[in-house]
């Protein structure tokens, strides 16, 4: 397919609620959206970068340097043949995997549209449905979580995440199992803690959590083997596997026992379809995570978690509306009364397409690239 123009749209939209996690206090989501122009056809991608480089090392502004100065020349006017060549082209560029991903998703939307097979096809997704849980910010006091809790279990979410961080954890974790005995509860630390604190981790095991994601550092996996071997609760590392080869380390090392994989962190839905084959032949359990996407990032992550091995646990790919009031798809992604998410395929007939006029009214910048 012939690149023939690239838009590199930013906009902000406001969070119904302010997400609050160890390392920053999110009031908006602020987003790159792609628009690769080819052969008369529109593919879309969400860039899933924040505004500051605070859990993944790109931010929104690195990442619109990256593909409006490194990767456009690389691929504009130029017969991409798809989504794995195009990852073989910028495969000189170190990194950046925000931005390249970015790219890749909308390279996947466009040879979906060119060979008229929906993304779950493509990828090789094997369910219709796939079930949702709730990843749940900070709060200041407990009764506010708890509220919070009540919320999204009446909404049948059928796991509830805690996000956690120092001197806000055990506390607060032993409260809400008091108040719920036998929900699937999950807790993310967002790497905030070091080895120093195994014996906080060694009291989690008490409390029947699912598992504990990314205790530690955000580019360690030596560290978590040793946390694994003292804890009998799974480790599910998310910042740590950038890469499938990041992800048979973590694996041999027995640095945890799930694996959460957001197609974005690892560079794009190619490089996460082999880490989750990989998860596959070791029986490691894998869900796909968020990263408080929009419309178009979430409806990608629906198709991906339609892979086989994504079948046990839930995804963190919440209903629109968990945080945004306005969002850019048609329609917003919306839960089943079962709270799972219907996969869009060759024949259900489920689309979201893209809401051009919310992104005009959501837009602060704009970059063509022809
Ligand atoms: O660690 O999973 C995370 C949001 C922003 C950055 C990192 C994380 C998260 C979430 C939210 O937990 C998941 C979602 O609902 O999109
Ligand atoms: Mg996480």
């Amino acid at each position: 397919m012939i690149i023939d123009r690239i838009d590199i749209i930013r906009v902000k939209v406001p969070f119904v609620h302010p997400f609050e996690t160890s390392f920053t206090r999110f009031v908006e989501r602020d987003a790159l959206i792609v628009k690769i122009y080819s052969e008369g056809l529109i593919g879309y991608g969400e860039c899933k970068a924040f505004y500051g480089p605070l859990y993944n090392p790109e931010d929104n502004g690195t990442c619109l340097h990256i593909i409006k100065n490194i990767i456009a020349p690389v691929i504009l006017h130029k017969d991409i043949e798809g989504p794995a060549e195009f990852m073989a082209e910028v495969s000189f560029i170190v990194g950046n995997r925000l931005a390249k991903a970015a790219i890749e998703n909308a390279l996947w939307e466009l040879k979906s549209q060119r060979e008229g097979k929906s993304l779950k096809t493509l990828l090789g997704g094997t369910q219709n449905e796939v079930k949702v849980g709730v990843s749940l910010g900070i709060e200041p006091t407990i009764p506010a979580l708890l509220n919070k809790i009540e919320k999204y279990l009446a909404e049948g979410y059928h796991r509830t995440k805690i996000k956690i961080k120092p001197g806000k954890d055990i506390e607060v974790l032993r409260e809400v199992r008091r108040h719920y005995p036998d929900i699937t509860l999950t807790v993310d630390a967002n790497s905030d803690y070091t080895l120093d604190d195994i014996e906080l981790f060694k009291a989690m095991d008490d409390l029947n959590l699912q598992y504990i994601e990314q205790p530690l550092g955000e580019d360690d996996i030596v560290d978590h083997a040793v946390l694994q071997k003292a804890i009998k609760t799974p480790i599910c590392l998310d910042e740590s596997i950038v890469s499938v080869d990041i992800a048979r380390n973590a694996i041999e090392l027995g640095s945890c026992k799930i694996i959460n994989i957001k197609s974005s962190r690892c560079g794009g839905l190619c490089e996460s379809i082999k880490i989750h084959d990989l998860c596959m032949e070791h029986d490691i359990p894998i869900w796909v995570g968020g990263m408080t996407e929009l419309g178009i990032g979430r409806a990608q992550n629906i198709s991906f978690a339609s892979l086989p091995n994504f079948a046990s646990l839930a995804h963190d790919i919440a209903a629109s509306n968990r945080y945004f009031a306005e969002d850019i798809t048609i329609p917003y992604v919306t839960i089943t009364p079962s709270c799972t998410l219907v996969v869009p395929d060759d024949t259900n007939g489920v689309r979201y397409e893209v809401d051009e006029k919310a992104i005009d009214r959501m837009m602060v910048s704009r970059d063509v690239i022809k």
